[in-house]
This record gives structure tokens, C-alpha cells and sequence, in this order.
């Protein structure tokens, strides 16, 4: 298992993510990323975040749905996905019984002080620009081999079950998901899965409580950034908070209860070369309200190249990103180092 790009440069926090504020413009980073202001308003609603329905019996139609949200937006939500309320209401109820407990026995799950990887607990809540400020649990849950069941709660006692089942089904919708994308480029349903190792690519999940703030112009739970993974499928509780960046303008995410948010992150953009959107995003923070999030990130193996797909590209479509290996691109990412 991998484990060194998991310390970040700063001493207290992990960013399962690419952090693009404060920093000068890259020559070599891809044009993707972009910078942004932190303060900058909201636009109004005009346009809202793609819906798409998986239930809907034309699946043509619901690929070519999933296709164009992830072109044009790289976030949308999905409804009728398959994972029954029933589990997602189980997932958010054993999430937030953990967060309520006491610091200490939290604690036992807590990330050690030395680690270099990212698992276990931690506790983010004196915030400083840039930073989280959340508490975090994150653990990987795929495949069997990599889970680290040190990381996993005890308390409340059936964590471990229903995060198994959710496992399952997230899984499937993931690969769904990859499925369209691949058909969408014109490719077999396997060829996304297949690049991000098959079998053998890594799920992880990470549940954020960002407690109510005092002060929530001045704080954001997460800063902007992208995710270094290919996908990430995020369910919240009723408390809004996540602000996507599409067309110069940050969006509020609307909250749709049934739904799950789906956002495309860099190892989607690179073996696509380019034709699905890494989405920049952020979170804000409830004056009063707390806020909380259950993403699941499907990440490449770490031994895979990270390349655009080889079928992909033609003298037409020359490749727009370098070949490099999972574990360097995400540690290159979390130094803030360029990457081609
Ligand atoms: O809280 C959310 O809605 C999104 C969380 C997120 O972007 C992350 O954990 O990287």
C-alpha cells in the first residue's frame, strides 16, 4: 500500500485534495486549474446543477445525460440511483452518532501524530486560511486488502455493517457511472474502470462534520480545490454548503434529499485528455446550523499510470497530459508541485 504522499505540508490537516487558493499561476499545471477569489459572490440561480434520473428506462438517455453534466458542469446530482433511502438514512444516522460522541472515545480511531497516510479521525477546528475546518473520519473501505479496520469505529456497534452495504452499492453506482463516461468517449463501458485498475483501484470514504460557526464569512469548512481522485459520490445532511465554480461564477449546490452529488475529479479529466471537467469546489460554513458530508472517492490504484486512455488519442487529439504514476501524481498534488 502507498503511503507517502499522504502528509501534506501542513502539520495538522490531510487534503484528500488539490488546493488551488493562494497560489501563484503554474505554467506547467494544466489550464484546468484555475484560481479563484475566496470572497467572491454567488451568482444567482439562474442555472441550476444537472439532475439526472438513472431510473428513467432509455438508458441512452441517461448516458448521454451523465456525459454532457460531466462535460459541461463535472458535478451533478443523480436521483433514483439505486441505493436505497433506507441505507442512506442508516449511513447518515451511524456518521453522526460517532461525531456525538466524546472527544476520547473518538480518539481511538484518531490518525496517529506520525502517520503518513491520511486514515483515521482528526479534529480541524481552529481555522486557519486554507485549512479544513471540520472534523474528518476517513478510512478506505475497498478493496478488502487495503481496509485498516484500526480506523474503523466500534461505536456506534453497527458502523461496520452498514458502511459494508453502502460499500456495495456504491460501488455499483460508481461503476455505472464510469460506464457512461467511458461510452461517452466513445469507448467500451469498461475502459475507465479498467484504467483506474479494475478491481484493484481504492475506495475511500470520508465523513465531514463542520460544526456551526460564528463567524461564516470568515471561514470555509473546505477551501476550493479539486479532488485528486476520479470521482467522488457525496451524500449531506439538509444543511446546504457546497459551492461549485462553472463559468466564472461559484454555485450553491442545491440540497435535493434523494439525491446523491456526483463530482469528477483530476484522474477523470486526464483519462478523458481533457474531455470531462475536474470540478473546483468548496464549503461553506452554517452560522447555526451543523453541516455534514459523506463522500466516497473512487481513486486509482496508486501503481497505475495516469495517461489518457491510449485509444483516445490520435493525431487529431494529441495527448494533453503527461503519463504519470497515481502515487506521484497525488503526491505532486498535495505539494503543490507542477504536474504536467
Ligand atoms: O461536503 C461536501 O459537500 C463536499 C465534501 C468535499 O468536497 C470533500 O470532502 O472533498
Amino acid at each position: 500500500m502507498v503511503k507517502a504522499f499522504a502528509t501534506t505540508v501542513h502539520t495538522t490537516t490531510f487534503h484528500y485534495l488539490n488546493q488551488t487558493s493562494n497560489r501563484p499561476p503554474s505554467p506547467s499545471s494544466p489550464s484546468t486549474i484555475m484560481e479563484v477569489k475566496r470572497y467572491q459572490p454567488t451568482s444567482p440561480p439562474s442555472e441550476t446543477i444537472p439532475i439526472v434520473d438513472l431510473s428513467n428506462p432509455d438508458e441512452e438517455l441517461v448516458s448521454r445525460a451523465v456525459v454532457k453534466a460531466s462535460q459541461e458542469w463535472g458535478v451533478f446530482h443523480v436521483v433514483n440511483h439505486g441505493i436505497s433511502m433506507d441505507l442512506i438514512r442508516r449511513l447518515k444516522e451511524v456518521g453522526t452518532q460517532f461525531f456525538e460522541l466524546p472527544e476520547t472515545e473518538k480518539k481511538a480511531v484518531a490518525k496517529p501524530d506520525d502517520s503518513q497516510d491520511f486514515e483515521g479521525y482528526t479534529r480541524n477546528l481552529k481555522y486557519t486560511e486554507g485549512e479544513v475546518w471540520a472534523d474528518n473520519l476517513f478510512h478506505r473501505i475497498l478493496p478488502q486488502s487495503c481496509i485498516n479496520y484500526k480506523y474503523w469505529p466500534r461505536n456506534p456497534p453497527q458502523y461496520r455493517e452498514v458502511i459494508e452495504e453502502y460499500t456495495k452499492e456504491t460501488k455499483k453506482l460508481a461503476e455505472r457511472l464510469l460506464g457512461f463516461l467511458s461510452e461517452g468517449l466513445g469507448l467500451r463501458h469498461e475502459a475507465l474502470k479498467e484504467g483506474l485498475g479494475g478491481e484493484k483501484s481504492e475506495y475511500v470514504l470520508r465523513i465531514n462534520n463542520f460544526p456551526p460557526n460564528p463567524q461564516p464569512d470568515a471561514t470555509l469548512g473546505l477551501p476550493e480545490h479539486t479532488d485528486i481522485v476520479a470521482l467522488a459520490l457525496i451524500v449531506t445532511n439538509e444543511v446546504p454548503g457546497l459551492q461549485v465554480f462553472h463559468e466564472g461564477h461559484w454555485f450553491d449546490v442545491q440540497y435535493v434529499p434523494s439525491s446523491v452529488t456526483v463530482t469528477i475529479g483530476d484522474q477523470i479529466l486526464r483519462l478523458s485528455n481533457g474531455k470531462y471537467k475536474n470540478v473546483l469546489h468548496r464549503v461553506t460554513v452554517d452560522k447555526e446550523k451543523q453541516r455534514m458530508s459523506w463522500p466516497v472517492f473512487v481513486d486509482a490504484n496508486p501503481d497505475v499510470v495516469i495517461r489518457p486512455l491510449p485509444e483516445l488519442i490520435t493525431g487529431d487529439n494529441p495527448s494533453m497530459f503527461k503519463s504519470i504514476i497515481c502515487k506521484d501524481f497525488k503526491y505532486r498534488r498535495l505539494y503543490k508541485l507542477p504536474v504536467d
